[in-house]
């Protein structure tokens, strides 16, 4: 053997080169909705995109539906480095890195467009920079989309119908006050365990975009759904940081390249499924009744001490800084 096959077989034995599967990067990502919703269709796209990216040597497995764990636990497992991805909405991150709070304030996007430019600009990027403080390491900004409110017992036509129904919320002070504010009765609980709750009747309502309701069958539980819109939820693809300090940086160069290329494939399926989904929960039996923009307005001006200290709460300089990127942002 000449010296280069000695090193080379020195360093194969140590596991340090070729190809071989001791290289490859083997990683879990888990999500907490169903293989038929959009952030699952991300994720999967990711993945794929990933081992492309990477030639086949990071293998990222897509585990759907809160089989990690809900978002709240698997944030903690990124942070303890047992799991590597994951996408939670802007909603339950705020737990970890309060400022993630601000994009749920009721009533402040336009329009998806709009929620873009504010997230993809300086605003989002300063939102992702606070992350490896917390342990984590934020990819991009996918989409949940716009809230709407179901229900078992009656159309919301006015505020005044939100009176004394009992809602489940993600589990965010924010939401709890939004709902508490308008009336109803606000109940926490993880996304997947929301199906049982509406189905005993633990719960009468629940609230979250087309594209969730329908992944979720709520249509087979609930009855109204009516388009309050009254926030917008982003989700937030994060890596664990002591996993993401462990690559080579080809390899952290690909992920990015990956997220990059998964986030657009992302928020253009959850719009066309969101748009598409309306219909479908008709077809399926829902009774969908659009909310007057003059009720959504009132909502908004009986919202506004939550919407105040809700601004404290994240930070006035946050505040300040969101809602100049969205009065900048073209709609
Ligand atoms: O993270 O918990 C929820 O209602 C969210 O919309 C969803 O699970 C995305």
């Amino acid at each position: 053997m000449n010296t280069s096959k000695i090193l080379m077989a020195a360093l194969l034995a140590l596991g340090l080169a070729g190809t071989g599967h001791s290289q490859d990067i083997k990683a879990k990502l888990g999500t907490s909705l169903p293989d038929t919703h959009p952030q699952t269709i991300g994720a999967r796209k990711f993945a794929e995109l990933a081992d492309k990216k990477s030639n086949g040597r990071i293998k990222i497995t897509v585990y759907s539906a809160a089989q990690l764990g809900s978002d709240q636990q698997m944030q903690a497992a990124l942070r303890g480095g047992t799991q590597e991805f994951t996408v939670p909405s802007t909603a339950t991150l705020a737990n970890l890195v309060k400022e993630f709070g601000v994009i749920g304030l009721p009533f402040s996007f336009a329009n998806e467009k709009q929620a873009d430019a504010v997230l993809d600009g300086p605003f989002g990027q300063s939102l992702l920079a606070r992350l490896p403080e917390k342990e984590l390491v934020g990819l991009g900004f996918w989409e949940n989309g716009f809230r709407n409110f179901t229900n078992s017992k009656r159309p919301i036509t006015r505020v005044d119908d939100l009176a004394g129904l009992k809602v489940r919320t993600m589990q965010n002070n924010l939401y709890i006050d939004l709902f508490n504010g308008l009336g109803a009765n606000a109940v926490p609980m993880p996304v997947n365990e929301l199906f049982t709750a509406l189905e005993t009747r633990a719960v009468d309502a629940q609230e979250n975009p087309f594209t969730v309701v329908h992944a979720q069958k709520f249509y087979d539980v609930q009855k109204y759904l009516s388009t309050t819109g009254h926030a917008y939820d982003a989700l937030v693809l994060i890596a664990g940081k002591k996993f993401w300090d462990g690559l080579k940086p080809e390899d952290r160069a690909s992920l990015q390249d990956a997220a990059r290329e998964a986030t657009l494939f992302q928020r253009q399926t959850s719009r066309e499924l969101n748009t598409r989904m309306r219909g479908e929960l008709i077809k399926l039996g829902m009774l969908v009744n659009d909310v007057p923009d003059a009720e959504r307005q009132r909502m908004r001006e009986k919202l506004a001490p939550v919407i105040a200290k809700h601004q404290t709460a994240v930070g006035e300089d946050t505040a300040k800084a969101f809602f100049d990127a969205i009065a900048k942002a073209p709609k």
